[in-house]
């Protein structure tokens, strides 16, 4: 039996709101048999969730395919919502037709922006006269008299700023920070609400309120505000359709009314100022009154920007209860989540109108054990709150999020009780993909800190950091994170989204700036007079797409960048002395290397070394991509160009004799893992690296730049002894090191917290930065071996080839692909034998190279000979070493002699 499961459009789970004129559908197929591929599909599409009438009928259609099948024969039309099915027929032992998959359905937006009729409505400035009022967050409201059955009723919004909707008083959807931060000149996202179970027929009150966020509230670290504008306005459409047939259509303008909410100030760095004795009864139809209650302002502003939202909304994922609450020994009382986390803390509090709580987040305490906000700058990170003293209040914050593990409490009742706060998790609501374990509790919980990372650090962009006055898209760091980051979660929607506005930020000659959505240059300050392109930082532009092409089997994402990712390496090409050398302007080097002069941030790896290398792995890549899209004229160009950078690189850095002149880790790392050594060169590059990791007495000296690569090439250039020497050192500098010290989060730094628990300087000591958590893209594809193909992306076939090393005597990583789930699992047995687990989805394959097997002849599938197991394509064997092709399904190999 074949059976059709997740069934997606354009990755997502029944999406509203999908405006591209020709979605693509994705769909796995189960079977318990091996061996299975399918042979054909047939995709039906109706109005109908019944499919009483058929609106359009793929018929039986002859294909492998089953990932990003597009939907190009109907022409879509705005605001409907349109159902598929699919059924395939699969060959295993037999060709078997499935049944129709569950109905799925997508549902399109507004699709053409003239379609906004909606005016953009901002509160009136009498609002904001009194001092008191100045930050004040303002609440619109309208009411809608529905006087016939609804059929069906949907709301489009955005907002200069952030809005909440609420419905007579009761929040919208579960959105948070809408409507994101995107490049918000250029791209300005929208959202899609489902409102016909709320409307009913009488009169429903309809609130928005309005946040600075992004647009218009503080950002960087040079604390400057209006980024991107200085009013916060609502755009607002209600369709509602009755049963009648009939339609009406709410939009927002002059007609709707403003006054200030409770919300006294919001700021994403700073926290939220909430006056309970404020709130009003706004939404009963009474609170007319005209001293409260102003027209709105209709302001001008284009609304040819608006555009679809491709990513996961960040949504409240999941809610940690604190583990203890202390006594500082500066007697502070302060709460211990026990992770750190980013979202915000509701929390239940009773006491007298007018008496004042605060809450203040940090992320560590210091070596006394005192609640410490140094490393947070001068974000505030504060909630504070005034009771409106009407028995049990409960609250939490609006348009602000904090990072944090412990909470410092003031003006709350002793004793306090820890059922009254609850950590809400907020980030982009990804799906969780990737699981990895092994038989180290400290490996275990690198991972778990990894995992942590991204969740804290992809609220809607990926951030650098999500706690200092800081928090920016940094493009460096995402692109080191990203390929770990598509293990541990299916990343395509949200960096389908990032890269739009990439490309939207990227200079007209083909520059990218530091961050993305990029600020204002004058927020960049201590940059100098430059605001974009370093090496390493700006190849996001390149490397961001293709790991995403490889993971998912995006084509259409890559065929989008193509130009951006063009324009990146044609930039780069202009700014050398020579055209196929990187050796001008400013980089940021391998940034935070262990080999850095004292008072820099920048390791000693030769900043045009770096520069140069990765010139050469960007060309390769944009080569890789042309290849991908049969651009054959492109392709020529680019091996030529890739070759010549490599000729300019081996003429500047490698001696006559074939060493690199750069005597550092990072530069032995960046080498071999781009392919800029070849034969001998090669050789010594290795020998080198392991040397200077022996100096090092087997620690690394590597900072951002070095770091992701490292254990990749010791695994590369056979020596997983080690890679895993490096992985499992406890003391500093290490991976583990930060473990033994408590961390759940991966640091900024080697050495945020010192052996003797003193701090890495306040200024930039972050403890949750993702970037060195990169070793995750290690711990998927080397130690548990699981490694997608660029011939055949998104997993179709499976790279499997498991790396057991001295310190564990098992491992397994489970990982989610547009397939299906991949498994990969090694065991050394109490009988000193090795056991190899294997899953291959359906519609898959898979080339699973066993570790140590001398002959294949030693090797049992379930008890089996490999020759008489079902699913096994072809067995290789080569100087001592066993290769097997598989089709789905799941194999369990076991053999002697590792
Ligand atoms: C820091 C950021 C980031 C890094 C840049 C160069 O401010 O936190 O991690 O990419 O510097």
């Amino acid at each position: 039996m074949v059976q059709i499961v997740k069934v997606r459009c354009e990755y997502l789970k029944n999406p509203l709101g999908i405006d591209v004129l020709h979605p693509r559908i994705s769909w796995q197929i189960q079977s318990e048999e091996r061996g299975i591929q399918q042979q054909a599909y047939q995709l039906q599409v109706s109005l109908e969730p019944e499919f009483g009438q058929v609106l359009w009928d793929s018929g039986r259609n002859d294909t492998g395919q089953s990932v990003h099948v597009v939907l190009d024969q109907i022409e879509l039309k705005a605001r409907t919502r349109y159902f598929y099915r699919v059924k395939v027929w699969a060959c295993g032992q037999q060709l078997e037709g499935s049944d129709w998959s569950e109905t799925a359905y997508f549902e399109t937006g507004i699709m053409d922006y003239s379609q906004w009729t909606a005016e953009w409505i901002s509160a009136p400035s009498v609002l904001a006269a009194r001092e008191e009022d100045a930050e004040r967050c303002p609440l619109l409201r309208t009411f809608v008299t529905v006087e016939k059955t609804v059929k069906s009723a949907r709301i489009y919004a955005t907002a200069l700023g952030m809005y909440e909707l609420q419905w007579n008083g009761n929040r919208i959807g579960d959105h948070y920070f809408t409507p994101g931060w995107t490049s918000y000149g250029k791209r300005l996202q929208y959202q899609v609400y489902d409102v016909t179970e709320q409307l009913g027929v009488g009169t429903h009150a309809i609130g928005a309120l309005l946040g600075n966020g992004w647009y218009k509230g503080e950002l960087g670290w040079t604390q400057k505000k209006e980024t991107y504008g200085s009013r916060a306005a609502l755009l607002f459409q209600l369709h509602i359709g009755y049963e009648d047939g009939t339609e009406d259509v709410v939009v927002s303008g002059n007609d709707w009314q403003a006054t200030g909410s409770a919300i006294l100030m919001s700021e994403m760095y700073h926290g939220e100022r909430y006056d309970a004795r404020l709130e009003l009864e706004w939404h009963s139809g009474q609170a007319t009154d005209s001293d409260v209650w102003h027209s709105v302002e209709i302001i001008t502003h284009s609304k040819s920007m608006i555009t679809q939202q491709v990513n996961e909304p960040v949504r409240p994922a999941e809610i940690l209860k604190p583990i203890a609450v202390l006594q500082t020994p500066e007697g502070d009382t302060v709460l211990d989540f026990g992770q750190n986390m980013v979202g915000w803390v509701k929390f239940e509090v009773e006491g007298a109108a007018g008496h004042v709580v605060e809450l203040q987040h940090a992320e560590v305490l210091d070596q006394a054990g005192n609640f410490y906000m140094g490393n947070i700058r001068k974000a505030e990170q504060r909630i504070q709150y005034t009771l409106k003293g009407k028995g049990k209040e409960t609250f939490e914050p609006h348009f602000t999020f904090q990072g944090f593990r412990y909470v410092l409490l003031t003006g709350f009742k002793a004793p306090i009780l820890l059922e009254a706060f609850s950590g809400i998790v907020l980030h982009s609501d990804m799906e969780r993909t990737g699981f990895f374990e092994c038989s180290d509790a400290k490996v275990n919980q690198l991972h778990h800190n990894i995992v942590w990372g991204q969740k804290g650090n992809f609220v809607d962009v990926p951030t650098d950091c999500p706690q200092r006055d800081e928090r920016l898209g940094w493009t460096g760091d995402a692109q080191m994170f990203i390929r770990t980051a598509s293990y541990v979660m299916n990343v395509a929607p949200f960096f389908t989204k990032w890269l739009l506005d990439l490309k939207a930020d990227q200079t007209p000659e083909g520059g990218i700036p530091f961050y993305i959505p990029n600020l204002k240059p004058e927020f960049s300050e201590g940059w100098g007079d430059t605001s974009h392109s370093s090496a390493a930082w700006g190849d996001a532009a390149v490397i961001c797409p293709w790991t995403l092409y490889e993971a998912y089997g995006d084509t259409r994402l890559l065929e989008a960048q193509y130009d951006s990712m063009n324009q990146w390496i044609q930039y780069i090409f202009e700014q050398g002395s020579d055209p196929y050398l990187w050796n001008t302007g400013f980089h940021f080097g391998d940034w935070l290397g262990l080999d850095s002069k004292a008072d820099s941030y920048v390791g000693a790896t030769d900043r045009d070394f770096v520069a140069t290398a990765y010139y050469a792995y960007s060309v390769s890549l944009v080569a890789k991509a042309a290849k991908a899209l049969g651009k054959a004229a492109d392709l020529e160009r680019l091996a030529l160009w890739h070759e010549k950078i490599i000729a300019a690189f081996q003429h500047e850095f490698l001696t006559p004799s074939g060493r690199l002149s750069v005597p550092t880790q990072t530069a032995q790392v960046l080498a071999l893992r781009f392919g800029l050594v070849s034969g001998t060169a090669k050789e010594k590059a290795e020998h080198k690296l392991a040397e200077l990791l022996k100096e090092q007495n087997d620690h690394l000296t590597t900072g951002f730049v070095g770091t992701p690569y490292l254990n990749p090439v010791l695994s590369e250039a056979g020596r997983n002894d080690l890679a895993y020497r490096l992985l499992l050192q406890e003391d500093y500098p290490s991976w583990l090191y930060q473990i033994t010290k408590g961390a759940t989060t991966i640091w900024e730094h080697w050495d945020g917290i010192k052996e003797d628990g003193s701090f890495w300087s306040a200024d930039m000591n972050s403890f949750n930065h993702y970037a060195y958590g990169a070793i995750g893209e290690w711990l998927y594809s080397y130690v548990a071996g699981i490694q997608p193909d660029e011939e055949q992306p998104g997993f179709k076939h499976v790279k499997i080839s498991p790396q057991p090393g001295p310190g564990l005597t098992w491992a397994e990583a489970r990982l989610m692909t547009m397939y299906g789930m991949v498994v990969s699992s090694w065991r050394l047995n109490e009988a000193g034998q090795m056991e190899i687990q294997v899953t291959v989805p359906g519609n898959a394959y898979a080339t699973l190279k066993l570790p140590g097997a001398q002959s294949a002849a030693r090797v049992l599938e379930n008890g089996t000979a490999l020759a008489k197991a079902a699913g096994i394509t072809a067995i290789h064997e080569e100087a001592g070493s066993v290769t097997l092709a598989l089709g789905s399904g799941q194999y369990h190999f076991t053999y002697d002699g590792h």
